[in-house]
């Protein structure tokens, strides 16, 4: 899974049209360099960053799934919590909703439910990005999580989401300290007893940074060490910036793996 980030900040000149020309040459380089899914969010969910409204992540996340989808056939994925973006998000051909709030906010299991084919991605955060890195706490780590999956499971098939369109993400950096981070990252195939596929992110996030004091931009080899580890946990989907490079590295896995 390529992250294709469409928050301003991430586009160097302004308008609508620069802004999808690049949203279209990024996801063309991500689906050429081997991605098979391509999620847009239009909503940071860094520690600490600033909500958006409604309105303001329309506009920058539906005209970009428009175009790719016109353009590519490939699967997209709408990375947000807002039932009305997901909503216009499925209208206009969104494959996945990454939902880092696994479908809490209001009205979300009801849009979700009203349609079958979108696949749903329910993401574990202890805390709110604003505070969730203050003094994350947890009686067990892996079993509070797999209680909270099993709990979000339960509400999905009540609200009567089918269970097979269900992926599950531990949520790497979401209200977790560096030590827990990687405790989660060794122990991730005990999520395999949910039956359910595995997402990991864990593409140039402060556990990295902060276990290598490496900067944003450079924090390629620490990503590409945990995507090889997730997959060797049992991870399904790996969601990366730098898609080339990871490819190339699961590919010397999966070799390895088949001629074991
Ligand atoms: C949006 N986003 C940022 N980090 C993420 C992660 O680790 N997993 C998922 N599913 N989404 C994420």
């Amino acid at each position: 899974m390529g992250i294709l980030n469409v928050t301003p900040d991430s586009f160097s000149d302004g308008g609508q049209f620069s802004r999808i020309d690049s949203a279209l040459r990024q996801a063309e380089q991500m689906i050429a360099d081997g991605a098979t899914i391509i999620d847009i969010g239009g909503e940071s969910t860094r520690p600490g960053a600033k909500e958006v409204s409604v309105k303001d992540e329309l506009a920058r996340v539906i005209p970009v799934l428009k175009a790719i989808n016109a353009r590519f056939n490939i699967i997209v994925s709408i990375d947000t919590s807002k039932a009305a973006v997901m909503s216009e998000g499925i209208t206009y051909g969104a494959g996945i909703i990454n939902d880092v709030r696994a479908l809490q906010n209001e009205g979300c299991l009801t849009v979700l439910a009203q349609d079958q084919g979108v696949g749903i991605c329910l993401m574990h955060m202890q805390g709110l990005p604003r505070t969730m890195q203050h003094n994350p706490h947890y009686v067990n780590l892996i079993d509070d999580i797999t209680i909270f999956f099993q709990e979000r499971i339960l509400a999905c098939t009540q609200a009567g989401i089918n269970r097979s369109r269900l992926i599950l993400d531990p949520g790497f950096g979401f209200g977790k300290s560096l030590e827990q981070n990687y405790s989660l990252l060794a122990n991730m195939a005990k999520f395999q007893c949910l039956d359910l596929p595995i997402l990991a992110g864990l593409s140039r996030k402060s556990m990295i940074g902060n276990l290598l004091n490496r900067e944003i931009n450079e924090r390629l080899a620490g990503s590409l060490a945990t995507a090889i580890i997730a997959a060797q946990q049992g991870a399904r989907i790996i969601r990366v910036h730098d898609v080339k490079e990871t490819v190339d590295a699961l590919k010397v896995l999966e070799a390895t793996t088949i001629n074991r």
